[in-house]
């Protein structure tokens, strides 16, 4: 008998929730423990390194779980390995580099959303203020509450400078929101997924984001059903598609197949995510502890960002490693959208 994964998480985590849907997705057995609850307590799931959600971990063959990793790209990367069937990587390399690409965008420039319409507006902080402590202990005592809500608020309202919801930067990251649904709305008339027929890493992590903006936050919500009431309805069906059967007839894009509303993405990711991850990357080598960026002639600022600078030396590495045929493909995918800056040394 095999022994099901554990995922540690929590309902109101963007990465939790992607997590959640990829394993459902890809019909992988998991036990979904709330972090900090009585199940995850006594579960014996190892530590981490640092103490993030979400959680994987995998059992032994007694069912105890003997290993744990954080970080979602490097869990589905891992998943690849160890499952077979049903995988969210493309074919394609090509395809499948676009994927990593979208799949970041998604998780270290769309987060500034999430994260704005959560901790910025006062009733938002209010309203996560109120549910996020209860997935620990859904009987927890008013004073428990109260304690764990004034210091979850505080605690994240004072993150918001380091994720980057700063003054300069709260038009820009409100209106790359609005552009985001805008360019999903066009595309999802063209097809099921954003790299064609059948789900891949960067749908999942558009799902984890849009999970908490287009379904928990109010004022984010609002903007989604105005904008795009389709994405809305794909963040749904997101969220499980344990039902989906990938079909031999819808397969994922080409490299020769990349549509103007693809495009139109891709040169949403060269406006807002990459400025922002060249700058990062710049703090870091100038050892400056400011980021400071330019989109749409709006310069913004915040605190640099040690995973984030990880994240584009993964995709500088990948780029640079591919097949040079490959790597061609994509500089002509890439060229005129602004994500060509990523890659030039
Ligand atoms: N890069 C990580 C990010 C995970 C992450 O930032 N998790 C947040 C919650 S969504 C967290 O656990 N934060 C802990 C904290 O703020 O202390 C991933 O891809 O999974």
């Amino acid at each position: 008998m095999t022994h099901p994964l554990a995922l540690v998480g929590n309902t109101g985590s963007p990465y939790s929730r992607k997590m959640r849907a990829v394993l459902r997705y890809r019909r992988i057995p998991f036990r979904w423990l709330a972090k900090g609850s009585r199940w995850h307590l006594a579960a014996n799931v190892p530590e981490v390194k640092v103490p993030i959600i979400p959680v994987i971990a995998f059992p032994d063959e007694a069912g105890t779980y003997v290993e744990a990793m954080t970080d979602s790209s490097p869990q589905i990367m891992v998943l690849e390995e160890r499952f077979y069937g049903r995988s969210i990587i493309p074919a394609d390399p090509v395809v499948a580099f676009l994927d990593h690409l979208i799949e970041d965008y998604a998780d270290e420039w769309v987060t500034k959303a999430m994260y704005h319409y959560r901790w910025h507006p006062p009733e938002a902080r209010d309203k996560a203020g109120k549910f996020l402590p209860l997935q620990s202990n859904i009987a927890m005592g008013d004073d428990e509450w109260n304690q764990m809500r004034v210091w979850i608020t505080d605690r994240q309202v004072g993150r918001l400078g380091f994720v980057g919801s700063t003054p300069s930067a709260v038009p820009v990251i409100e209106a790359s929101y609005r552009r985001l649904l805008e360019i999903l709305d066009a595309h999802l008339r063209t097809a099921e997924f954003v790299l064609g027929g059948r789900p891949s890493r960067c749908d999942f992590g558009l799902f984890g984001q849009l999970s908490q903006l287009a379904w928990i936050d109010t004022e984010g919500i609002d903007v989604a059903v105005e904008v795009s009431p389709r994405t809305w309805t794909w963040v749904d069906r997101a969220d499980d598609l344990s039902w989906f059967e990938p079909d031999e007839s819808e397969p994922w894009f080409i490299r020769d197949d990349v549509g103007p509303t693809l495009t139109a993405l891709l040169r949403e990711i060269g406006r807002t995510y990459v400025p922002f991850m060249l700058a990062n990357h710049r703090a870091f080598e100038t050892d400056s502890d400011v980021v400071r960026y330019e989109v749409d002639g709006v310069t913004c600022e915040q605190g640099p960002f040690g995973y984030q600078r990880k994240c584009l030396d993964w995709l500088r590495d990948i780029y640079h490693g591919m097949e040079p045929d490959d790597r061609a493909s994509v500089g002509t995918i890439l060229r005129g959208t602004g994500c060509e800056a990523l890659f030039v040394d």
